[in-house]
């Protein structure tokens, strides 16, 4: 109930900030875009991750105010981004189960952000999770459709670790698959544990998807998912979460 509290303080007073993790080219080395996480710092300086207030958020109901805060803040960077002429930046944005099915009309309320903040749409990312695939199927189709028919991309986060039966992935109209960190983690086992994640890339890729691989630690890592032909790398070994300011200046000396 205290964290209740505390949270509800920090919607009001901003204690809410976004930091956004580069995803690079896997060929190129170039960074192509970014994802937007959420981070909470308390007045005292104490931080809070997201896995521990999302779900807080969800249970008090304000998981909606929460996430359009989020998509606004993170469309103004997106927009100030394109004026720094960083024109094909790339910024996805997690979005929770709740605020996805929530009373407020997702599709609709992301319309209006993108029109009101002009953002290129095109350039955004939307990050959804397995765990949307619990409820009615036919109307989770037509509520990513609907996203889709506003130009941006969708994204399946932490694939592999969820429900989804296989053939969703060729029905419903994903964009991108993010390889989750457990399966990239594998690959340290050796022939054994690359299996599954060169096999999820070579699908991904045959489906026509973007595969991206997240928390990529280290080189033998990267090595191993660039040989399997993956497009993006997201992890510590190239680039933390990090201000949109860094972004820019790493943005820059890239190009
Ligand atoms: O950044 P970190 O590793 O602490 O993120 C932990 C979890 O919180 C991840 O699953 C991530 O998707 C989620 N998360 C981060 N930012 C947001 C956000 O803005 N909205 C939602 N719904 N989840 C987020
Ligand atoms: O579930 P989701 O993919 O949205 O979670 C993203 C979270 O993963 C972020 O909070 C980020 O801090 C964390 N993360 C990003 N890269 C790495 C990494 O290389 N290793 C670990 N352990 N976590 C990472
Ligand atoms: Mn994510
Ligand atoms: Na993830």
């Amino acid at each position: 109930l205290a964290l209740e509290t505390a949270l509800r303080r920090a919607i009001d007073n901003e204690e809410l900030h976004l930091v956004y993790q580069p995803q690079f080219d896997a060929k190129t080395g170039e960074i192509a875009g970014v994802e937007a996480l959420l981070r909470w710092t308390m007045a005292d300086g104490k931080t809070i991750p997201p896995s521990t207030f999302v779900p807080i958020a969800e249970e008090m109901g304000v998981i909606g105010e929460l996430g359009r805060w989020v998509i606004r803040t993170a469309c103004k960077q997106l927009v100030a981004w394109r004026q720094e002429g960083l024109h094909n930046l790339r910024l996805a944005v997690n979005v929770s189960v709740q605020q996805f099915y929530g009373s407020m009309d997702f599709a609709e309320q992301l319309r209006a952000i993108i029109v009101d903040k002009g953002v290129a749409a095109d350039r955004l990312e939307i990050e959804v999770t397995e765990s949307l695939f619990m409820r009615n199927i036919d109307d989770m189709r037509s509520k990513l459709q609907r996203l889709r028919d506003l130009g941006v991309r969708i994204a399946l986060d932490d694939f592999g670790t969820g429900f989804s039966s296989l053939s969703y992935l060729r029905t419903l109209p994903f964009d991108v698959i993010k390889l989750d960190r457990s399966f990239v983690w594998d690959i340290e086992d050796g022939p054994d544990g690359e299996t599954l994640p060169i096999t999820i890339i070579n699908m991904a890729r045959n489906l026509g998807k973007t595969c991206v691989a997240e928390g990529v630690e280290n080189q033998h890592q990267l090595d191993v998912l660039r040989k399997a032909g993956c497009d993006l790398i997201q992890g510590y070994l190239l680039g933390q979460p990090m201000s949109a300011e860094s972004v820019s200046k790493l943005a820059k000396e890239n190009a």
